[in-house]
Parts: structure tokens; C-alpha cells; sequence
């Protein structure tokens, strides 16, 4: 087969960026590891920034999420007895963010894509980056069946997450990694019950984090933090129900609503960076390239970010002839992320309880009664939370 870029990996960061290059007249062909059905059942993001709304528009995906998706203009923040509000827009010029799930995303773009002649290969093993530092890179993989298959393109964009092939095709010595593990994790329950607020709720109390969050008026989304000992088995949903609440300031406590789980998950927080995010032809996008624990909510809007710098990116190569204008897709990604990155531990470092440290939890006190207390704290939080803007691509 041939085509211009070789998509690996069919998860958000993967088919945004085949939809917008379809759209532009670039061809490009994904192949991803699992199933269809299997990527829509991964539940995860649930907080999109304006910048990734504006790629969905663009990219002519945003039908249901303009029906769907709930706009907020706020959040809240529970500490010590109290509960502070973040007025987004207020502090941040304006601007909003939108709940609406990253299945239901990922299952918008699946459909745009079915009903164009764009090619994706599902189930596919055994994937091979080949020749990326050269102008005729190709990959090669099996298929179900078990036919060995070979794509010869102009560019790969390694869309496969934190445990693909991509980000390993750069030689260990080409590349620098940083990392940061916090030794927790969150225990997600999603059900089908009425959200405790109108808006999400991050919170801290003396047995730990929570957060409270939604999919739709009628569907929920709760998290508490779990030490990485614990295991997904030994939570029943009456023992999860009773942790959030025994975390829950009292004022709202009476207003959560339970039921049966939907969904039960433990994810374990991690920051992580790989620089460069590009290798000759090959360039890593979303989390192969970058993981932030999920306090933020910056993890799929990085992913937007990327896609974002890689399509304008891909327009100046095929549009205006620029092939030079890939050199700049690594600086103009990371320069983003770093930031992101900080806030995203930020927030968590202000948010958790990561140390019995008398001191430190001191100061996180004040750090929380700064930040959520004075204009100038509000608008770091706001300014942040909702997203900062994409550079321009020369
Ligand atoms: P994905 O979603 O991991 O997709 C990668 C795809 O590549 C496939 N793949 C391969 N395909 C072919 N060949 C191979 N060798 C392959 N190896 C892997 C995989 O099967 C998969 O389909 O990465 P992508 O597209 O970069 O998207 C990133 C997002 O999924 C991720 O950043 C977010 O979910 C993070 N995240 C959140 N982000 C937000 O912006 N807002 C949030 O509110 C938010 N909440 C969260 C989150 C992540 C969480 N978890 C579980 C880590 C909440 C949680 C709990
Ligand atoms: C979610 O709804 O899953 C969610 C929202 C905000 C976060 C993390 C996860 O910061």
C-alpha cells in the first residue's frame, strides 16, 4: 500500500488527525493494535479545552458534541470545610470548557471516517517503523488474518499511546526521557445516576482526594484517590459509594445520588516527557509522546495540541510546498506541554496527600486558600484550566 502519512493507532490523537488530513485532500491510512469496539470501551477524558472543540469543528465532527456536550463556565475546588468556586470565564477572558466523553468523541470521528473513503486497518500486530530518518519511511504489519502488509509513505505519525512501538522506534540514545510517578492512583466509577452538581467539584479532605465529575445531566463520573496496592476487586460499589462520601464536605454530602457502577478503573498518576517528539519522517503524538496525571484534565486537550501543530504543519508541506516546516514540530509541541505538564502536577501536588509531612501539608493549606482566594490565584487556576493558546506554525 501507499499513501502520505501512516497513522499508528486509531485512539483520539490518531483519527482527529486522519480527519483533518482526509478533509485537506492529504491521503493517509491508520492501523491500529485492537478492535473498534475495544478503543470506545477505554473510559477516560471527559474535559475538553475551546482549542480541541475548535479541532473537532474543524475537522466537521461536531454535530452531537454541539447537541451533547455541556458548557461550563466554572468548577469548584473543596478544602478544609469549604467550598471555593473557580469562575472560568470571569478569569480567563471569557472563555469556557465542554464535558462531553472521549468515547464519544473517538465514536464520532470512527463514524466521519466510516462514511469517508478513508482506510483504517483494525487489529493489526507485530507493527514496524522502518527507515524513519529517510524520505521513504514505511511500516509493515500482520493483519488478523495473518497477511504480512507493508505501507510505504512520506511521513509517520505515531498516534499509539504510552505503550506503542512508536516513541521506542527512536534509538534509547536519540532521545531524553523524564518521568515523575506519585505512588497513587484514581479508582474511576462511572453510573448512571444524576451528577451531584452542576459542576465538577476537585477536592481534598483528611482521607484523601476527590473529584466529582459527569458524562450527561444523568451520568456520572466520581474518583477517589487509592494507594498502588489497591485493587480494583477488593471495591465493591458500597465500599467505593462510602469512601467518596466519608471524603465529601458535609454541606453536600446529602446531594450524591449512588448506584450501580458502570464502570470501575484504577489509573495510576504519572508525568511523563519524551524530547524530541520527532525522529527524521516519524513524529510521536499525544500520550506515545507525554502523560500527565488526569488533575488537570490536560491529557486528550494535549493531544489536540499536537494533532493541531502536525495538520498545520502537513498543510505547509503538501499545500505550499514547505517540507522544511517539520523541523519545528517538536520545539512548537513541547513548548505546550512543559506547561501543561506544570500545571497538571501542580494541581495535583496541591490537590493529594502526598506526604504526612506536618509542613508540607501546611503549606498546601495556604497554597490552596491563595490560589482559590485572590484574583491573581483564580486567574493562574482559570487562565490554565481552560487552556492556553496554540502557537502559530510558520
Ligand atoms: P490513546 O487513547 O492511548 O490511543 C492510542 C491508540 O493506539 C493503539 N495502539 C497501537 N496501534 C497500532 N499498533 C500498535 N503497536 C499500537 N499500540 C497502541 C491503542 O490500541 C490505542 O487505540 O492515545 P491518544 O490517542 O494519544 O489519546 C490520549 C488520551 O487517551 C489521554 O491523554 C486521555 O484519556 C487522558 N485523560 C484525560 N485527558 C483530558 O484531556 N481530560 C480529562 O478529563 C482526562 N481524564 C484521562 C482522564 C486519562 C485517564 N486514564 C485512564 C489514563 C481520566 C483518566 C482516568
Ligand atoms: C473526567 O470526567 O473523567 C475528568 C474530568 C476532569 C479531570 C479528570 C477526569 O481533571
Amino acid at each position: 500500500m501507499k499513501t502520505q502519512v501512516a497513522i499508528i493507532g486509531a485512539g483520539p490523537s490518531g483519527l482527529l488527525l486522519g480527519q483533518l488530513l482526509h478533509n485537506a485532500g492529504i491521503d493517509n491510512i491508520i492501523i491500529e493494535r485492537v478492535t473498534p469496539d475495544h478503543v470506545l470501551s477505554r473510559i477516560r477524558a471527559g474535559l475538553l479545552e475551546e482549542g480541541f472543540v475548535e479541532m473537532v469543528k474543524e475537522a466537521g465532527v461536531y454535530d452531537r458534541m454541539g447537541k451533547e456536550g455541556l458548557v461550563h463556565d466554572g468548577f469548584e475546588i473543596a478544602f478544609d470545610g469549604q467550598i471555593r468556586r473557580i469562575d472560568l470565564k470571569k478569569y480567563s477572558g471569557g472563555k469556557q470548557v465542554v464535558v462531553y466523553g472521549q468515547t464519544e468523541i473517538t465514536k464520532d470521528l470512527m463514524d466521519a471516517r466510516d462514511a469517508s473513503s478513508a482506510q483504517t486497518v483494525y487489529e493489526v500486530s507485530d507493527v514496524e517503523i522502518h527507515d524513519p530518518k529517510t524520505d521513504s519511511p514505511y511500516v509493515t504489519y500482520t493483519t488478523k488474518e495473518g497477511n504480512h502488509e507493508r505501507i510505504d509513505c512520506d511521513y509517520v505519525a505515531g498516534c499509539d499511546g504510552f505503550h506503542g512501538v512508536s516513541r521506542k522506534t527512536i534509538p534509547e540514545n536519540m532521545r531524553t526521557e523524564h518521568e515523575k510517578l506519585y505512588n497513587v492512583g484514581w479508582l474511576g466509577v462511572l453510573s448512571d445516576t444524576p451528577p451531584i452538581s452542576d459542576e465538577l467539584i476537585y477536592g481534598t479532605s483528611d482521607r484523601g482526594f476527590f473529584l466529582c465529575s459527569m458524562r450527561s445531566e444523568t451520568r456520572s463520573r466520581y474518583y477517589v484517590d487509592v494507594t498502588m496496592e489497591e485493587k480494583v476487586e477488593d471495591w465493591s460499589d458500597h465500599r467505593f459509594w462510602e469512601e467518596l462520601k466519608s471524603r465529601l464536605p458535609e454541606s453536600i454530602r446529602g446531594n450524591l445520588v449512588t448506584g450501580p457502577s458502570i464502570e470501575k478503573s484504577i489509573a495510576p498518576l504519572r508525568s511523563f516527557i519524551t524530547e524530541p517528539m520527532q525522529y527524521g519522517h516519524l513524529f510521536l503524538v499525544g500520550d506515545a509522546a507525554h502523560i500527565v496525571p488526569p488533575t488537570g484534565a490536560k491529557g486528550l486537550n494535549l493531544a489536540s495540541s499536537d494533532v493541531n501543530y502536525l495538520y498545520r504543519i502537513m498543510l505547509k508541506v503538501y499545500k505550499e510546498n514547505k517540507p522544511e516546516a517539520i523541523e519545528q514540530y517538536s520545539k512548537l509541541c513541547l513548548k505546550r506541554i512543559w506547561k501543561s505538564e506544570h500545571f497538571s502536577w501542580w494541581m495535583t501536588t496541591m490537590l493529594h496527600k502526598l506526604s504526612d509531612n506536618t509542613f508540607e501539608l501546611g503549606v498546601q493549606k495556604s497554597e490552596l486558600d491563595y490560589f482559590t482566594g485572590t484574583e491573581t490565584g483564580l486567574r493562574v487556576i482559570a487562565e490554565n484550566y481552560v487552556g492556553l493558546p496554540y502557537d502559530e506554525v510558520e
